[in-house]
This record gives C-alpha cells, structure tokens and sequence, in this order.
C-alpha cells in the first residue's frame, strides 16, 4: 500500500487527486512552479515542493525535477493527472527504473495507443470496429489517390503521431487529395516529428462518443458507459454529459462489453476513454486515451463511483472496487468548462480573481482551484474550473445547470461562464440534438 503519492500537476485535477489520497488515509505531495507557489493545491496537499520556473517544460513537464521530488519526499507512487505527462511512455519508463509506481497504464499501452496507426490496428485485432480506411500507413500520394478512389470521396488524412486536430486534413475529391496529403504529412512532421500518415472515410455529421474503461492489469475489465463530448470549439470540449443522449441501453450494452473484453484481453490497467465517431446508429474507433479524462466526473456521478480512488488501488495491486454487474446508471450528468477566456474569440484572459462563490445544492460539483484574491498565471490552460450537475433525468440536470451557474460567481476576469447561459436557451441543445459540428456553427450564427 502507499502511505505517500506524489501528484505531477496542477489546478483542480489536483486538488481532485488530493481529495482521493486524503479519503484513503494516504499523504499527498504537490509538486508546482515558481509562479504557483500560491496555488490551491499547493496549500491543499500535505506537503509541496518546488520544481522550477514558470514555463511547464521546466516544471510539470521536468522529469528529473518530478524524479527528484519523490525521492527528496519519499512519496512510492506519481499520479499525473491528465495533460502534462500523463501520456508520456518515457516518463513511465523513468518512474518503473527509480523503484517508484505509475498511476496509470504500462508504458507499453502508453505507446500503443499514442501511435493512431498501431492503436487502430490492435482494437481492429480485438474486435473494435473502426472507421473504414486504410491498413496501417500511406506511403505515398499514388497509394493516397489509390485508396480515395476504391473507398470513395471525401476522404481524411490524418497524421498518426496527430493530436488537437493537428496534422489533419479533409479531401473532398481527387484534386483535394495531393494538398490534404502533403499538408497533414508536413503538420505531422513539424508538430510530432513523425511523417507518416493514414487514410480514412470522412463522416460528415457525426457525434463524439467515447466510452469509460477500467482494468485491474489482470484480466478483469469493465467500461462505464459512454460521454457525449461533441460539443467542440477547435478540438477543445465545451460541454459534456453522461449518458449521451442518442444511445439506446442496447447500444450501450453492445459496444460496453467490446470494450470492456478489449482491455480485458490486454491486461489494461487503471482508467482509459476509447473515442468513437458514432453516426446513424453505428461505432467508428478513431482513438484512445490512456489517462483519467478532464470530463471523468459526468461518469462519476450517474455511476456513484470515484474513479481515482479506482486507479490508485489497480495500482497497489488490489482488485477495483466493483465488477461490470455493479455498475447501474442512475440519472444524468453534465458538466460545462469555465475557462478563463474572453468571448466571443476565446482569447485567454489571466488575472486576479476578486470574487469567488462556488454554487451548491443537492447534485452539484463544483471542481476548481479557485479562490479569493488569486491570480491566474498566463502560462498554463485556461481551464479554471468545472461544473458539474447530476439529476434524476436529462432535464433535471440541465434546470440544475440552469440554477447552479445562476449561482457562480467569478468576478476579476472574462469567462466563458455567459457562453453557458446562451447555450441553454438553444432547443437542440435542450433536446441534445447535436452533433460534432453544432457549436462552431452556432457560435458563428451567434457571436459574429
Ligand atoms: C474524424 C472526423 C470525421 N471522419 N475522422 C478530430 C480530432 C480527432 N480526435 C479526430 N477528429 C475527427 N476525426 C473521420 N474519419 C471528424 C473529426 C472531427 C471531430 C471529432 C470529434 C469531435 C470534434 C471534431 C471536430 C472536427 C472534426
């Protein structure tokens, strides 16, 4: 068992990592840069330590500094969070040579899915079905023009290393094909160092759904049902809910328990989100994330389980807590972001926080780093803080969200908080009728 882990982040992932030590009688480590010396997690954690200036490549994203604070504190165990090095296979690597324990999957599951072309290929394997497309790399444009022609246009080229929706391009016909090809080649090449490329059928309107997965590293595995997150500005969620509005317990069911024999098959380890375009009624693979997700909390509250508390005992070798037949949907929960940001651009707005109220209630959270008199410092991601309600229905919590962001206050800055109150009004949203197009379109319609 651990008596100490040690937490590779910051903000209210965690403080959420904190609470999870805490209720498990296990001391926490901060760890944070020389601009957050007075960050919330820093006065929350039981013990913190400085790991270098502001900019995360010598901070949160120092591995010898992260190395170093563990052995100065003597936490046994890291928890990354998510961003920062929480995909990161040679961090695992690092972690496992210093006798220390990864909150996390294995190095090696790490890899598999952070490579798009080898991830589509070993879910193919277990029985996940993936969008039609092509197998494995694209050498060239005459294989590019090849495979556009047999499977029909449009097309997508995407880089394997992609990320963010960079190295990423559409190809409407043939003559689209030679600039999609090279532009998400180059993008590949200049973002990720790595040029190689592959194909697949463009769909045109469809909704993200990507479902919750849980090992035990031992051959038990189950999943959580799914979220909607399609609501996206510029592969950035906005809005996020559980269960998603247009899956059928069915449907559920069905792709749950492909996913859940999945990872049962590869001994997967701890928390994982395996992406799906879903578009009239049928799964596409695209990707996986081999981390805890910003949105776990939407699955948290329908399923009344603490997600984290789950990984730190897969990780101590222990069994979860809860097997598939344990697990039943009550209700339904979102969650919107509150970035610091100013409308209608978006463009990052830092600064001091002169007021603060988190709302409350029966089926509200509130995750955040926040307080009084605090200043955000420019250099991290905008995301300040999470709402998230659950109700017995959609509509409960959708009036619960209603409320509860009538109740927030955060004043000193720009937020994307007004964004929600319009959001709310709109009838498809009220009636989740949307797909990964609808909020830039109803951002143009509604802001330019
Ligand atoms: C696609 C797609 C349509 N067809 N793949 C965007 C980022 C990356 N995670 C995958 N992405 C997409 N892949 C095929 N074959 C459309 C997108 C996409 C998207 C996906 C999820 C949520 C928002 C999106 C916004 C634009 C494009």
């Amino acid at each position: 068992m651990f008596d100490k882990i040690l937490i590779a982040n910051r903000g209210e992932i965690a403080l959420r990592v904190i609470r999870a030590c805490r209720e498990m009688g296990i001391a926490s480590v901060a760890v944070h840069s020389t601009a957050d010396a007075d960050a919330m997690h820093v006065r929350m954690a039981d013990e913190s330590i400085c790991i270098g200036p502001p900019p995360s490549p010598k901070s949160y994203l120092s591995i010898p500094s992260i190395i170093a604070a563990c052995e100065v504190t003597g936490a046994q165990a890291i928890h990354p969070g998510y961003g920062f090095l929480s995909e990161n296979a040679g961090f695992v690597q690092v972690i496992e040579d210093h006798g220390l324990t990864f909150i996390g999957p294995t190095a090696e599951h790490i890899r598999i899915m952070g490579d798009k072309i080898t991830a589509k290929e070993t879910m193919l394997k277990l029985g996940v079905p993936c969008v039609p497309g092509s197998e494995g790399g694209v050498p060239d444009l005459a294989t590019a023009k090849k495979l556009g022609a047999e499977m029909g246009y449009p097309v997508i080229i995407k880089a394997t290393a992609g990320g963010g929706g960079k190295g990423m391009k559409v190809a409407n016909s043939e003559a689209e094909m030679e600039k999609a090809f090279m532009t998400a080649r180059a993008e590949g090449k200049s973002n990720f160092g790595n040029d190689e490329v592959y194909i697949e059928k463009y769909l045109q309107k469809p909704r993200h759904i990507e479902i919750q997965v849980f090992g035990d590293g031992k051959g038990q595995a189950v999943h959580l049902a799914e979220r909607d997150c399609s609501l996206q500005r510029r592969h950035q969620k906005v809005f996020e809910e559980a269960p998603g509005p247009s899956i059928s317990p069915e449907e559920r069911a069905r792709i749950g328990k492909i996913c859940a024999d999945a990872m049962a098959n590869i001994n997967y380890i701890g928390a994982g989100t395996i992406e799906f375009l879903y578009e009239d009624g049928e799964f596409f693979f695209i990707e996986m994330n081999t981390r805890l997700q910003v949105e776990h909390p939407v699955t948290e509250a329908i399923f009344g389980v603490d997600l984290v508390r789950e990984q730190i005992r897969v990780a101590e070798g222990l069994p979860m807590s809860f097997t598939q037949d344990d697990l039943t949907i009550n209700g339904h929960a979102i969650e919107v972001r509150i970035n610091a940001e100013k409308l209608p651009n978006f463009s990052p707005c830092p600064g001091r926080i002169t007021q603060y109220h988190a709302p409350g209630g029966l089926g509200v959270r509130m995750d955040s780093a926040l307080y009084d008199g605090y200043s955000i410092p420019p250099y991290y991601d905008s995301l300040i803080g999470k709402l998230i309600v659950h109700g017995r229905d959609r509509n409960e919590a959708l009036a619960r969200l209603h409320r509860a962001l009538g109740e927030l206050i955060v004043d000193g800055i720009e937020t994307t908080i007004p964004l929600f109150h319009n959001l709310l009004q709109e009838p498809d949203i009220q009636a989740g009728n949307y797909n990964i197009h609808w909020l830039e379109k109803w951002l143009a319609r509604t802001y330019e």
